[in-house]
């Protein structure tokens, strides 16, 4: 590494630009971009379309105006990387697009694990010395874009790595006695007060009560729009296999004794054993998962589906926001913190929080719906990053699914969007009121409504010619990667 310090800063600039023109140029440019966000934010729709429109930018710039590199007709190829350049599964674009594009339009299924895919974009660079050094060797600058699907959930686990088992499980039970937990948890609630941690090791009763807290964080999940579920894996195992390492479950520990041990701890006990799974856990697929992935991430973006979890009531709203808090740590990397302890190297310098389905609501909402995520995750309060980080929200769709209309709602004209529903015959219209920019008072909250349409695709081309109608897309990518590809 050459020592640049001497020089004055506006020479270091430029001749740290000049090293990443020739690296680029020579073909080694990798950008990570990491695409997270809770189940069914929109992340393998965001990909796909991401895709597809980078693809399209060619043949149609006007898709992605805002993306500098697009809008400006810089971009002057872009292509697939082949299988066997990745590491991870291959992100499912082609088969996704088909399957949106289709005769009967449809969505890609649930994803079950990570999953990368690389395109290589050629382009002149924005500069006087990228162009320059562009011109002098014949040779376009190269960008490889590495973009990562994962689950938010696994972020969640970040925050058990500093927790021991008896703290963890003292911590999840009192969530489990209050709000709809209390209702969802009960069959396992019961069997672990049959089941206290000193009674003797047993690999069936581990199993047992690991059946039923998973079925619980399902439950949760699926039924009461609930996200502050821990572990993740429980939920997005990925290709982890099952084994009896994953059988454990929150115990009943009572408090430590005065010599500061939890009953948990008593040796050949069952909270000895669920203690050493839990351990095990986080060492093996929580510490392994940011060691081996997270640390090439360099730009990151979390969606969220924020209309989801407004209608969804406040408990899920209250849910979904202490998710993200805690996904919001993961981006921690401050002196001392976990992330620090654990990785050394290259950090995300960029992240974006992306309140996703943009089209659910009317255009005049739209900033609405970014400015109750921005205060949701309190993320103006939060100094997320390191001091040279950055960090923006917006709100985006992926694809544009409905139109805009208006219709009379007890006398008054409102703004509505129109859609046509997966597998009905005709158009629906919806309407979900005003969008408060900050979450609603205690008093305030209506009735909790899980059933947003899913609305059908509009008609894509699967050829990479047109692109796809999209809120933001442009806009979130510039901010993410502009500096990259100028
Ligand atoms: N209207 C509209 N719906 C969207 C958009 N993006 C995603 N959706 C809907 O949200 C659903 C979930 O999107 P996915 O991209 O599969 O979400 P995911 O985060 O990958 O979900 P998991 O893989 O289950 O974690 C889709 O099946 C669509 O119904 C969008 O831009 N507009
Ligand atoms: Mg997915």
């Amino acid at each position: 590494m050459i020592n640049l310090s001497w020089l004055p800063p506006i020479v270091v600039q430029a001749s740290e630009r000049l090293a990443s023109n020739l690296g680029e140029l020579a073909g080694g440019a990798t950008v990570w971009l990491a695409v997270t966000g809770l189940s069914r934010s929109g992340k393998t729709v965001f990909i796909t379309s991401l895709i597809h429109n980078l693809l399209s930018a060619l043949h149609n710039p006007y898709r992605m105006p805002l993306l500098g590199v697009v809008g400006e007709r810089r971009l002057l190829s872009t292509s697939l990387e082949s299988e066997s350049a990745h590491r991870l599964p291959r992100f499912p674009y082609l088969r996704n697009i088909e399957k949106m594009a289709g005769q009967f339009p449809d969505w890609p299924a649930r994803t079950t694990d990570i999953s990368e895919i690389g395109l290589k974009l050629r382009f002149t660079p924005a500069n006087t010395i990228g162009r320059l050094v562009s011109e002098v060797t014949g040779t376009p600058a190269t960008v490889t874009l590495r973009v990562v699907d994962y689950p938010g959930e696994w972020l969640l686990d970040l925050a058990l790595l500093d927790q021991s088992f008896a703290d963890w499980s003292r911590a999840t039970l009192r969530l489990f006695r209050g709000g709809a937990r209390a209702e969802i948890g009960r069959d396992f609630l019961t069997f672990i007060a049959q089941h206290r941690s000193r009674e003797p090791a047993s690999d069936e009763i581990a199993k047992q009560a690991h059946d039923l807290y998973c079925a619980c964080l399902f439950k949760a999940r699926d039924e009461h729009a609930l996200a502050y579920l821990q572990p993740g894996r429980f939920l997005c195992r990925g290709t982890l296999p099952d084994g009896p390492y994953l059988w454990f479950a929150p115990l009943e520990v009572g408090e430590e004794n005065p010599a500061g041990i939890a009953e948990s701890t008593a040796p050949h006990s069952l909270g000895a054993l669920m203690a050493e799974r839990f351990e095990g856990y986080k060492r093996e697929v929580v510490s392994r998962f940011y060691e081996d992935h997270f640390r090439h991430y360099s730009r990151q973006i979390v969606l969220v589906d924020v209309l989801r979890a407004l209608l969804a009531g406040r408990e899920a709203f209250e849910d979904t926001r202490r998710a993200i808090a805690t996904m919001v740590e993961s981006f921690r990397y401050g002196h001392g913190g976990i992330l620090s302890k654990l990785l050394l190297g290259p950090h995300i310098d960029r992240t974006l929080f992306a309140a996703t389905k943009a089209d659910h609501v009317p255009d005049i909402q739209r900033d609405h719906l970014a400015a109750l995520l921005r205060n949701m995750a309190a993320l103006p309060a939060l100094d997320v990053m390191s001091s040279h980080a950055k960090l923006d929200v917006t709100a985006i769709a992926s694809v544009i699914c409905t139109a805009e209309d208006s219709q009379v709602i007890d006398g008054h004209r409102v703004q509505v969007v129109v859609g046509r529903p997966v597998g009905a015959k005709s158009q629906s219209k919806f309407f979900v009121g005003n969008v408060p920019i900050r979450p609603p008072r205690a008093d305030a909250w209506a009735s909790p409504f899980l059933n947003v349409p899913v609305f059908e695709p509009p008609a894509l081309d699967p050829a990479p010619i047109e692109g796809i109608a999209h809120i933001n897309l442009d806009l979130a990518l510039e901010f993410l990667l502009g500096d990259r590809l100028r």
